[in-house]
């Protein structure tokens, strides 16, 4: 017998990377990866397991989707994502995710966080990254209070909410998520509740296939500091949920009663209704982009520049200035 070792190399084990066209399909499993840390029972644990569906049915390639966030419980969100991803400072992560989203046209980019993240300390950067329609996905996972820091009044709790920032309850009107968005320009505009999970999806889904700045605004439950909050609209709780029918546009009768969501007067009029309103896609139109907007100027001047170096166009300037 020889001597020489028979052992052949350990083969080396090729992971096929998931996701995309001709590779294995996305799948929860791979998606998943720290344990969510939320209290059992919080609302945000159905948006995320419908988060891993709407990725499912996307199959995007894993390596080209970004899940991003600001700071409160909803914001832990990208830790349970296996996906690019991070966490920026309170309120700041559409300015973050935009820059992303402006930079990688191969991303597809995904913000997630709090009515305190979203409305009170981001509120001004909503208004921004929603006028500017930059292409990415906004969810909001609104439980009408600041979980994280243990129940204060936040931009949605209602009038007469106690909490430790107003014992003797909050005396101040709330934002109206959906009035607030319309104004700003959003040009995608959905709202959805965390007890509802085929809806949630087919909101998540649609809102990611918008070509602009797309936002679902979702009535997530802390049990811990805002128990009951939106049983309103919970049927199972006694609630009325009551959903936007959009146009089918199939010329029936009863067509002409379903909602148009290019009319911005009637998303307004949605949005305008008694709590606990309605759910669906109030508002969806199509307008440039920034990140077309921006492409196209790059390439107009690359033209006219004949693709001139930063270095190039820099020494010409000054030269000029001579
Ligand atoms: C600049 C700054 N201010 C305040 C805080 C404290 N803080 C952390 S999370 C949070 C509120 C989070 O509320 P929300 O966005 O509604 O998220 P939730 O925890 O309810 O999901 C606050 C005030 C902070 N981290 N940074
Ligand atoms: S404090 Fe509220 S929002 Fe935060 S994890 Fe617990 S139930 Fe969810
Ligand atoms: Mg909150």
């Amino acid at each position: 017998m020889s001597s020489e070792s028979t052992a052949t190399a350990a083969p080396v084990l090729e992971i096929p990377p998931a996701g995309g066209a001709g590779r294995t399909p996305l799948a929860k499993k791979t998606l998943v990866s720290d344990h969510p840390t939320w209290c059992p029972g919080c609302g945000d644990f159905a948006v995320l397991a419908s988060f891993y569906k709407v990725l499912e049915k996307l199959n995007y390639p894993q390596e080209n989707i970004v899940t991003f966030a600001g700071i409160g419980c909803s914001s832990r969100f990208p830790y349970f994502v296996n996906s690019h991803g991070g966490h920026f400072i309170h309120g700041r992560s559409l300015p973050f995710a935009a820059a992303i989203s402006l930079g990688r046209a191969d991303l597809h980019v995904f913000a997630f966080g709090g009515d305190g993240d979203g409305f009170s300390i981001g509120g001004n950067h909503l208004f921004h990254a929603a006028r500017k329609n930059t292409k990415m996905t906004y969810v909001i996972m609104d439980n009408s209070v600041y979980g994280l820091t243990k129940k204060q009044t936040s931009p949605t709790s209602p009038i007469g909410f106690k909490s430790k920032t107003d014992p003797w309850g909050a005396m101040e009107q709330p934002v109206n998520p959906m009035k607030t968005l319309l104004t700003a320009g959003a040009t995608f505009v959905a709202r959805s509740h965390a007890t509802q999970v085929n809806h949630m999806i087919e909101m998540m889904h649609r809102a990611a296939l918008h070509d602009g700045f797309s936002v679902v605004e979702i009535l997530s439950e802390c049990v811990e500091f805002n128990e009951g909050a939106f049983d309103a609209a919970n049927p199972r709780k006694g609630g009325k949920w009551q959903t936007i029918e959009l146009k089918k546009n199939d010329g029936s009768p009863e067509d002409a009663a379903r909602h148009d969501p290019t009319d911005e007067f009637a998303a307004m009029k949605y949005a305008l209704a008694p709590w606990p309103g309605h759910f669906g896609v109030f508002y969806e139109v199509n307008r440039p982009t920034k990140n077309k907007l921006e492409r196209d100027l790059i390439n107009r001047t690359r033209e006219k520049t004949k693709s001139a170096s930063a270095l190039q166009l820099l020494e010409g300037t000054f030269a000029k200035m001579r």
